[in-house]
This record gives structure tokens, C-alpha cells and sequence, in this order.
């Protein structure tokens, strides 16, 4: 986070007062008739808006609390969806307004919060913060969810095939040192995802997966490229149906959306890798673009999804894991001690998150054009 020097603080606060006292007007002259007390014109009562747009991941949240929320307040949700935190990005960055709800992950909450890119969110509207973990209360990049309500999170791993695989793949090796006689070999795909895909180069190699060691990110790039012959794609839509289906075997992907395809398809299987894997927070937040009415009705839809209830359909819907303490009491025992929702202390040990990394983001972008670019070795 950038720092301001209190010093520096005290100048612009001094300054503020200087110039707000080098326009005060002249004194008028002294009325003529005993002052009346000024009539103030009524501020207009924000009403909130009846249609919202929420721009989301897709398959992130049970339809049916979108009936709920409008059966109760008149307001319909429609709902946009982008598959990475680049795509997102780049379309507001580009201009894109209309959207009342966003949900970015983590570290890149915190390039919208350093970007101006968020609302601050008014918690007389949200009283429901209160049901959030403490955990999730506090995060660094957002202290005191002044911007952004903890929505779900969840894992990165692989989902593997289990009608086709005895023994789970249990290595990042299937795809930076893959057997080219290996039974997935081309049938396995990476994310489009370039913070996730360069994470899992990263950490099987044992680096840092928030490297800023050009040195260990261009090995990185070289051992992407490679994989780009073992892998029919890069993908974040439907990695895990295909997999689901037998189509593919292997497949780098979100723990939620493997068990969702697990209830369709009944044969898939997700491990954190020896090495290790990736960990992330989502957050809902609201666009600075949003106009009162679009922010106060986002507002009333992230209080209502911080309920008990409609906290424990969001998160058994998903199969994330749901920072919301209360809905913890209303989801089922199946939910809480599944161990991909829910990781044991030695997954845990062995996940990584992604952090921000300011303005070596863009070299980050650059290699992973590159490797997009390269020529399938
Ligand atoms: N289908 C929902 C997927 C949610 C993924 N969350 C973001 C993870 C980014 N590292």
C-alpha cells in the first residue's frame, strides 16, 4: 500500500485550510430585516435501483437467491460473467460502467482500492458485516471491509478423471515435465489465467509464486511453454467438464467448480499437489461507477447474501468455502467436513496465496503474452 507521511498529511490538510480561507467572500452587509432561519432544500431520499447488473465468475452463486431477493424487494439482479480477475479488470479499467456488483479476488481488490476504483460501502446498509468470520474481517487489503464483503473462497489444484485414473496425479509434473507416452498427455488443460498459471509453474520449481526475479519467472515462461505441447489448453470456462466427461483427464483448476461437475458427472477427483497449490479470497464489492440508486440496491444485495441462510445456499450451491460464521450453522455436516471445501491443517501448509504486486503486474502480463505466443514446441 502506498504510504502517506504524516507530515505530508498535515501539509495537505494545511494547505485545505488555506485555501478555503483565501475564498471566503467579504462580509456581507448586516441585514436589514431579522434574519430568518435559511430554509435548506430536502435532499432527495435515495430510492434503489430496481434492475442491477452483477458482474461475476460464472456458476458463483445459487440462481434461486436472485427469486429471493426479488420476491423481498421488487429488485432484479442480471448477471454478466468474466473467467479471470484480468478480465474484469481490464474491462473497467476500460471504461465499462452499469454494474453495481464486481467480485475480484484478493489481490486484485487491492489494485481497484489503490486505483479508486471502489465504492466505499455504507455499513449502516449492511449490518450483516457482523455475520463475517473475524478472519475475514480484517483483511490486509481491505482493513475493516470498508470497500468489499468477504464473499467465498477456495482453493487451485488439479481435477483428475477418476473413471480413467487409478491413482490421482499428485505433481505440477504432469505438466512441466509431462511423458509425452503418459495416458493425459494432450489431454489436460491449464487456466487462462496468468497469476494462477505462472503460481504453479512457480511453486513447482520452489520459487516464490509472488517472484519479482525476472531470472525465475523467464524459467517459469520456458517451462509454460513447454506444456503448451501437453496440453490441449489453456481454459477457465469449462476445464472442469471436461474433465467430468472423460474427454480430458487432468485438468489445473478451483475446487467449487470440480465438485459442482462431481454432482453432473459423478467421476472426478481434486488434489492439492505435493508442492503445492494456490489459496484465494473473493470479495463483492461495488464499482466507484455505480450511481446512488444501483449502490444502495447492491448494498441491500450484499446484506442480504451476508444472511445465515442465503450465506449456507451460497456457499453449498458453490461448494466453496464461506467466510460467513452464521451460515456456517446452516450448512450441512457433508459441506463441513468435506475436505476440498474445507482443507485439513496439512493442505493448508501447502497453499499459497496470490498477492498484489503493484507495478511488476505488467511484467508478469508481458511474459505471459509471451508464452500465448510462442509456438507449441
Ligand atoms: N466459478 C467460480 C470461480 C471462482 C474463482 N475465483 C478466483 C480465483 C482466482 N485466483
Amino acid at each position: 500500500m502506498r504510504s502517506h507521511p504524516l507530515g505530508y498529511l498535515i501539509l495537505v490538510a494545511l494547505l485545505a485550510g488555506l485555501a478555503l480561507s483565501a475564498c471566503v467572500a467579504p462580509a456581507p452587509a448586516a441585514p436589514q430585516a431579522p434574519a430568518q432561519p435559511a430554509e435548506q432544500p430536502a435532499q432527495p431520499e435515495v430510492q434503489p435501483a430496481s434492475e442491477i447488473v452483477f458482474y461475476n465468475w460464472s456458476d458463483y452463486i445459487d440462481p434461486e437467491i436472485y427469486d429471493l431477493f426479488a420476491a423481498e424487494t421488487g429488485i432484479t439482479v442480471v448477471e454478466d460473467n468474466y473467467s479471470s480477475n484480468e478480465e474484469l479488470l481490464a474491462k473497467l479499467q476500460g471504461g465499462a460502467t452499469g454494474y453495481a456488483l464486481i467480485v475480484p479476488s484478493d489481490y486484485t481488490a487491492s489494485i481497484m482500492i489503490e486505483e479508486g476504483m471502489l465504492a466505499e460501502l455504507n455499513h449502516d446498509n449492511i449490518p450483516n458485516l457482523s455475520n463475517l468470520a473475524d478472519q475475514f474481517r480484517n483483511l490486509p487489503y481491505d482493513p475493516g471491509n470498508k470497500y468489499c464483503a468477504t464473499y467465498l473462497w477456495g482453493t487451485t489444484g488439479l481435477g483428475y478423471n477418476t473413471e480413467q485414473l487409478d491413482t490421482p496425479p499428485d505433481s505440477w509434473a504432469v505438466f512441466f515435465d509431462p511423458d509425452p507416452n503418459a495416458p493425459w498427455y494432450g489431454r489436460m488443460t491449464l487456466l487462462d489465467d496468468v497469476r494462477e498459471v505462472f503460481s504453479a509453474a512457480l511453486i513447482y520449481l520452489g520459487y516464490d509464486n509472488n517472484t519479482k526475479h525476472e531470472a525465475q519467472l523467464e524459467e517459469a515462461k520456458q517451462l509454460l511453454i513447454k506444456a503448451k505441447a501437453a496440453i490441449s489448453g489453456f481454459d477457465s470456462d469449462l476445464f472442469e467438464e471436461l474433465v467430468g466427461s472423460g474427454e480430458n483427464l487432468i485438468g489445473h483448476g478451483w475446487n467449487g467448480d470440480y465438485l459442482q461437475a462431481q454432482e453432473e458427472f459423478g467421476t472426478i477427483g481434486y488434489v492439492i499437489p505435493k508442492e503445492g497449490g494456490t489459496a484465494w479470497i473473493d470479495n463483492i464489492c461495488i464499482p466507484a461507477t455505480a450511481t446512488p440508486e444501483q449502490k444502495l440496491a447492491g448494498e441491500m444485495f450484499i446484506n442480504f447474501l451476508l444472511r445465515p441462510e442465503i450465506g449456507a445456499k451460497l456457499a453449498e450451491y458453490t461448494f466453496y468455502a464461506t467466510p460467513n460464521q452464521a451460515a456456517r450453522e446452516h450448512v450441512s455436516e457433508e459441506y463441513l467436513n468435506n475436505p476440498i471445501i474445507n482443507p485439513p491443517a496439512d493442505v493448508m501448509e501447502r497453499l499459497h496465496y496470490i498477492e498484489p504486486l503493484g507495478e511488476f503486474e505488467a511484467v508478469y502480463q508481458r511474459l505471459w503474452d509471451e508464452v500465448k505466443s510462442a509456438p507449441t514446441p
